[in-house]
């Protein structure tokens, strides 16, 4: 039961209120968010954005800024020190930044009671309205299943060093109860869970799990839908779109060397912002591409030959050595 007054009820008619955490090498990525959710929440303008960073100049602020409809959103650039951070594992498609969502609630005063985290890899699809408003039935954090879910509880080996929880959740997208989150000190658990196992695979997210483990409300996976192998987002019927698209691993939709499936559904945003690409550009990252799928074929064409090989060759111990 939530009554009057508590976060749960407040939010009906509230501004929508969103959290990034990103590096200045993320102010394209972050464009296009930007962008998308702008155009996917006419409803919801002007919309409050809150953009966590160690380092972003006034120079790229000002990009950004300019690459959203004028009026659709007020930004705030909240300078935080990340050097706290500085001894925790990372990626090499994830930096330092993906901590500071454990300041968000030390950072904001004890008014405002929620907040909406996405990463800066996502594209927003739709009206934001319907998540924003949901019932936490008083858990500090909503959040949507992640794909590691179904492996974990598949039994699946070479997953030993991520913590086993009964539910396990991505936190690219946290709807986040702060006086909640703050009275249950999932921060600071999370970064004891850190210290602890500074190995562990998926770092922040997995801290995060433990710190909230029977402690989070679970929301659809529409709000941060998992797209690294499920097509074209383009050629999905509206009614099959995705909320939020999350664009997880290192198979980000802007990197032509990757040859995203996506990367014209995503280029789509990208190119309403200020970071458009040149002509040159386009050329630049259709070679790569070509030259990535070039590889592709050959390295397909390899183990094509070498299966057949191994089918028609005599077997090993029968072979004499040439070397
Ligand atoms: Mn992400």
């Amino acid at each position: 039961m939530s009554l009057p007054g508590t976060s749960e009820q407040g939010q009906a008619g509230q501004p929508i209120r969103v959290v990034f955490a990103c590096d200045e090498g993320y102010a394209m990525p972050l464009a296009t968010m930007l962008r998308s959710l702008a155009e996917s929440n006419q409803a919801n303008w002007p919309l409050t954005v809150h953009v966590l960073s160690n380092d972003f100049s006034a120079a790229s602020r000002e990009r950004v800024e300019k690459s959203l409809p004028s009026g659709s959103a007020y930004i705030q650039w909240m300078q935080v020190d990340l050097m706290k951070f500085s001894h925790f594992p990372t990626l090499p498609h994830i930096s330092a930044a993906t901590y500071a969502r454990f300041l968000i609630p030390e950072l904001f005063p004890a008014e405002i009671r929620r907040v909406l985290y996405l990463d800066a890899d996502m594209l927003a699809l739709d009206d934001l309205r319907p998540v924003w408003e949901t019932n936490l039935g008083g858990k500090p954090v909503g959040a949507a299943r992640d794909v590691m879910d179904a492996i974990l509880k598949s039994g699946e080996a070479g997953w030993d060093d991520v913590p086993r929880v009964p539910h396990y959740f991505n936190a690219g997208m946290l709807l986040m109860d702060l006086p909640t989150w703050r009275a249950e000190r999932v921060s600071e658990r999370a970064m004891d869970y850190l210290v602890a196992h500074p190995k562990t695979r998926m770092s922040d997210q997995d801290a995060l799990n433990v710190a909230c483990d029977g402690r989070w409300h679970e929301l659809d996976q529409r709000w941060n839908f998992p797209c690294h192998r499920s097509g074209n987002l383009g050629e999905l019927p509206a009614a099959k779109r995705p909320g939020i698209a999350h664009f997880i691993t290192y198979r980000k939709p802007w990197l032509a060397q990757v040859r995203s499936q996506n990367a014209s559904f995503y280029n789509q945003f990208r190119r309403r912002t200020l970071y458009a690409r040149t002509m040159s550009e386009r050329v630049r990252d259709a070679a790569v591409s070509s030259a990535a799928g070039v590889r592709n074929l050959l390295r397909r064409l390899r183990i094509l030959a070498e299966e057949d090989r191994a089918a028609t060759d005599t077997p090993v111990e029968q072979r004499s050595s040439n070397i």
